[in-house]
């Protein structure tokens, strides 16, 4: 058990038995090798794994002042390696063939399957010779739209076998976000499944990737072959199954199908081999490009490179939830999210890790689903978002009970700051209060987490994600770029590289250097707020720039709003944040009309509708409010302080001299909506 004293909860004694770093004593000691001497420690770390050549001494090799030139970030330059031979072929020769990868668990609890290493790995080399067979070579970036099954992690790994570079873009994005994705990056391949089921909920993902290649061509970009995995109609059930509204088959999917450029998974796979040697690649070569929302409104591709993400993604996924052979782990994220490629995929598989993957909802069939799951599969460590420990918090203490979740031992959140209230339900009640809580935080540009605890070892504060793990140096700084030593908030900065961080923004390395170097010169500047408390613990604040974190998801104003510009009636938008019981944070919409028109709601469900089209159906705006004019300062800039003061009905504005009419406020909190 673990004790509270002075506002801290000391690691837990039952987890600190077994721990990889048991004491803070341990953990100062080798994060002080890790940053004394980051060659040795990765060097060392890199031994875990097979390369082909071997990493030299000098590890790393950046620039992070963009006074003195370019910035740029290398790791471990002439070693040569590749992931998915890492992650399966060399699991299977140390003996763990027969070992679970993954139980997969379907949105419906009748439905589940798993998968051993050794038959993952012949998935991933007939999957790859498939690939090969179409043309698909090193470099070349291939685009997957998929839900969350096993046939996803055999397609990244697939491409990581053959150097092909992926491009997950989340199943709950739209066609126009999609193709948007798939033009950034020019994929001539995409795949996808059929359909899926959320709850009760059929997403026809097919006909949307059908909607996106079509649009695509009308861009002057031709996909050449879009793959389809039969999911929703797959199997054959009896006829009780077939009457359960969540299950497959699904009976009455009208595909879009284009003979020309439409394959089935499952006839392309019938005849692959199952051998395939893997392509050797550099370690400054390209994984993977994830796309995330940026302040212009124009998703920023990120890139991943080899070696450094293989180690950054073991190394923190075995510290940070202590994962030892015998455990079952359970990252309830999606795929399409970072998380998911970390901590579902490439963490788990690359320590030879038994999990499990989720295709349905935390609330279907009922409330306590995740429990189930857990109790089912004896999960011992698990890790979620905020947003769904407060949503799961709404139903009370019943739906958790209902399962006795004994085997449970870490805990992890991400995506948001977590209240304190949200932690310590998660640990009493998730958790029987016998767990160790790990807030993690980090961000699709850091490849893994950056600040963390380690359970059984660092004494926790809820809603602080405490110290930096192994080779991170944060700081705070002011305005002025000064370090800040009170417990002032400020912004978190890295003063250099670690392993696993981005290397650019696709096509766009002025734009990585504009976002992430200009601010504080010398400094990765990831975005977000920061409070360092008397102890030294980290807390962050949340974003300090026109970003929105909704439910874990980060959503640009800019996009949202350009999204809402589209509607023909709108002649100006603007969107703030405006907290969110459940959500953290939800999207507050203030739109002016053309002269003479009237505002509706009509109107309203329309403008929700252009944000689902345009972006995805997860960032539909919660409030869309009349705005005859927009508060602006004498220079026209919108004031968006006021309008999240309006968002959250709050009447003290502050300094507004620089408001060019001050008429518009008494209107505003008139038409305010929720
Ligand atoms: C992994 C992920 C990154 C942004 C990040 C921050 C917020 C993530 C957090 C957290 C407070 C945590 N964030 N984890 N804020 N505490 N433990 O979420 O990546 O989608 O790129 O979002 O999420 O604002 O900058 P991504």
């Amino acid at each position: 058990m673990d004790s509270y004293t002075d506002g801290y909860f000391s690691p837990n004694e039952d987890v600190t038995r077994v721990a990889h770093c048991k004491t803070m004593e341990e953990y100062k000691e080798i994060y002080g090798e890790s940053i004394n001497d980051p060659d040795k420690f990765w060097g060392n770390y890199a031994k875990n794994f097979y390369f082909k050549t071997f990493p030299d001494k000098n590890l790393f090799d950046y620039n992070f002042d963009i006074r003195k030139g370019d910035v740029y970030i290398k790791f471990a330059e002439d070693a040569i390696t590749n992931i998915s031979y890492n992650c399966l072929d060399l699991k299977v020769e140390n003996g763990l063939g027969d070992v679970v990868a993954f139980y997969w668990e379907g949105n419906d609890p009748l439905d589940c399957t798993s998968i051993t290493y050794k038959q993952l790995l012949d998935e991933v080399c007939k999957f790859s010779n498939v690939l090969k067979s179409l043309g698909v070579k090193k470099e070349d970036k291939v685009a997957i739209y998929m839900p969350m099954i096993l046939e996803l992690v055999v397609a990244m790994l697939a491409c990581a076998r053959i150097g092909a570079v992926h491009s997950i873009v989340f199943g709950g994005f739209s066609a126009e976000s999609l193709c948007n994705r798939i033009l950034d990056a020019s994929c001539d391949v995409i795949i996808t499944a059929d359909g899926m089921y959320r709850g009760t909920k059929l997403v026809k993902l097919k006909n949307i990737a059908s909607e996106a290649v079509k649009l695509c061509s009308e861009a002057n970009h031709k996909v050449t072959t879009c793959i389809t995995v039969k999911h929703v109609t797959a199997k054959s059930f009896s006829d009780e199954e077939t009457k359960r509204p969540s299950m497959r088959p699904c009976l009455d999917l009208q595909l879009s199908w284009n003979k020309d450029v439409d394959r089935w998974w499952h006839d392309l796979m019938a005849n692959a081999s199952t051998t395939c040697e893997p392509e050797w690649m550099k370690s400054e070569d390209t994984l993977f490009i994830l796309y995330t929302s940026g302040s212009t409104g124009k998703p920023k591709g990120i890139l991943h490179h080899i070696t450094g993400y293989m180690l950054w993604a073991s190394a923190t996924h075995k510290y940070t939830f202590d994962y030892h052979p015998g455990d079952v782990y359970f990252c309830t994220a999606d795929i399409g999210w970072i998380t998911g490629h970390t901590y579902v995929t490439y963490g788990p598989l690359l320590n030879g890790a038994t999990s499990v993957i989720f295709e349905g909802v935390p609330y279907f069939p009922d409330q306590s689903r995740l429990w189930a799951i857990v109790d089912k599969y004896q999960v011992s460590k698990f890790y979620t978002a905020p947003t769904a420990i407060r949503s799961l918090m709404k139903h009370g203490e019943e739906p958790v009970k209902k399962y006795k979740r004994t085997s449970l031992q870490v805990l992890g959140t991400v995506g948001e700051p977590i209240n304190p209230e949200a932690w310590l339900w998660y640990r009493n009640v998730i958790g029987n209060g016998k767990c160790s809580i790990v807030d993690t935080f980090w961000q699709t540009e850091t490849g893994g987490h950056v600040l963390t605890p380690l359970p059984g070892c660092t004494p926790t504060k809820p809603g602080s994600a405490t110290f930096p793990f192994f080779g991170i140096v944060p700081s705070v700084l002011s305005d002025e770029g000064k370090e800040i030593t009170s417990s002032d908030e400020g912004y978190l900065v890295f003063n250099k590289p670690w392993p696993g961080m981005m290397r650019t923004i696709h096509g766009d390395h002025k734009r990585f250097e504009g976002t992430y170097f200009t601010r504080f010169p010398g400094y990765y500047v990831p975005g977000d707020g920061c409070i360092r408390d008397k102890d030294g613990l980290f807390w962050i604040t949340g974003r300090i720039d026109d970003m929105i974190n909704v439910s874990g998801h980060l959503l640009s104003t800019a996009e949202v709003e350009s999204s809402l510009i589209t509607h023909h009636l709108v002649s100006e938008a603007a969107v703030v944040g405006r907290p969110d019981p459940i959500k953290g944070e939800c999207l507050y919409c203030f739109v002016t009309l053309l002269d003479g028109v009237e505002f509706t709601p009509g109107i309203v469900i329309e403008l929700k509708g252009k944000v689902r089209e345009h972006i995805g159906g997860f960032s539909i705006p919660d409030y869309i409010q009349s705005a005859p004019a927009l508060p602006k300062t004498r220079s026209g800039k919108i004031m968006r302080r006021v309008l999240r003061n309006v968002a959250r009905d709050n009447h003290d504005l502050g300094d507004i001299s620089t408001m060019a009419d001050e008429s518009v406020i008494g209107v505003l909190f008139a038409n305010r909506v929720g």
